[in-house]
């Protein structure tokens, strides 16, 4: 199949699913065009079955905001166009469902149909998609879609709760590779974090204020006190600075170290013992499933589509969000069996092995021939 996915480029959880689905779709023979602002961070290597489309945005000094939207349409087209692409899925409904819309209506009138799949993961209807500045268009793009996923059931159900949807919406879970995550630790990198053989803590995320990093600080402080531990901090965000600050004050801070934005997160994941995602809200958690593919069980909250991946009590441990007490006391328990901690790391590996790219990918391309095959009849003009 000739396949358009459209995703952001960046570290976010929908934009490395959306790129680890192209490598590997690519990797079955599939020709994949991705059409991006910039190259996926996760695109890596050269390959001969994947295409990438820059999607550039002139600036005009008429425009206070350049209309991204458009070109992005405007990219679409002229990529499916020129590539026989047979379909497009696109990944955030935000603005990539209603710009494929777009693209599908300028196409139709040159007598080229293209189905348009809309993968949902997570803020683009939790946070930002069901406010009313963006609703209107998002639930109509989602509608217009030949087939709509969400990445949890969790998710689906908040998607029927928030926009009027009048289709079914197809649970597909994240994926893993879980080999890639599988990996022994490094020794010498881990003497260099835990010289003294402490325990290590390890956080990644955006630094968004969903994700409640300062829970990470504080429940690592309390932790600190009674078993001696390091804590990794993986990402950037908006709240990075507010968070250096908030562990300047911290007795802990020097066990605490940042370290920015990282690719080779199974390398970093190798050498940690436990994951902390005290998130206010999460659709599905991808990056605590790359947690446990690495053996390394999460402490996390109940909150979204966590409990559909962390399983309370087996892979890691799951308290509500904010309580810090809980979180830290689940840390200093789990530390203190060495025994029920080994069961929990191979119970997480287990749990991730269930979401591995070989189980999930397929669902995918079966969805894709569903779609293509539903949609047949419509006249393709070349
Ligand atoms: O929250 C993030 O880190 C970014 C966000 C995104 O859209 O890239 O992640 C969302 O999609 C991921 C992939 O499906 C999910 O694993 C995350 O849980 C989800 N984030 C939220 O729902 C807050």
């Amino acid at each position: 199949m000739n396949i358009g996915i459209v995703c952001y480029p960046t570290f976010g959880g929908s934009g490395v699913l959306a790129t680890e689905l192209g490598k590997a779709l690519a990797e079955k023979g599939h020709n994949i065009h991705f059409i991006t602002y910039q190259q996926p961070v996760r695109l890596g290597a050269f390959h001969a079955n994947i295409f990438y489309h820059e999607v550039s945005v002139p600036t005009y000094p008429l425009f206070d905001y350049p209309p991204y939207e458009t070109a992005l349409a405007s990219t679409m087209v002229d990529v499916i166009i020129n590539n026989d692409v047979e379909l497009l899925h696109v990944h955030y409904a935000i603005p990539h469902a209603s710009a494929a819309y777009m693209a599908k209506q300028i196409l139709a009138k040159e007598g080229i149909h293209i189905p348009v799949i809309t993968t949902l993961h997570g803020t683009d209807i939790t946070l930002v998609g069901k406010d009313k500045t963006y609703s209107p268009v998002v639930t109509f793009s989602m509608n217009e879609s030949a087939a709509l996923t969400a990445v949890s059931n969790n998710l689906r159900d908040e998607t029927y709760n928030n926009f009027k949807i009048d289709k079914d919406i197809d649970v597909i879970y994240n994926f893993v590779d879980a080999k890639r995550f599988n990996k022994k630790p490094v020794t010498p990198f881990r003497q260099i974090i835990a010289p003294n053989n402490e325990r290590i803590l390890l956080h990644a995320s955006n630094f968004r204020k969903v994700k409640r990093v300062n829970d990470v600080v504080h429940v690592f402080e309390k932790v600190n006190k009674v078993i001696a531990s390091k804590l990794l901090l993986v990402g950037d965000g908006p709240d990075r600075s507010y968070i250096e600050g908030l562990c300047r004050k911290t007795d802990a801070h020097a066990d605490i170290r940042f370290l920015g934005r990282q690719e080779q997160m199974e390398d970093i994941l190798a050498i940690s013992d436990l994951f902390i995602l005290p998130s206010e809200y999460e659709s599905f958690g991808l990056v605590a499933l790359e947690a446990m593919a690495a053996e390394v069980p999460v402490i996390s909250t109940n909150a979204g589509g966590l409990p559909e991946i962390n399983i309370n009590g087996i892979t890691g441990m799951l308290s509500d969000v904010g309580d810090v007490d809980q979180m830290s006391k689940n840390i200093i328990d789990i530390f203190s069996d060495e025994k029920a901690f080994q069961i929990m790391k191979k119970n997480a590996l287990k749990q991730a092995l269930k979401f591995d790219i070989d189980k999930i990918v397929p669902q995918y391309e079966n969805l894709y021939k569903r779609v293509l095959e539903e949609n047949k009849h419509l006249t393709i003009k070349k």
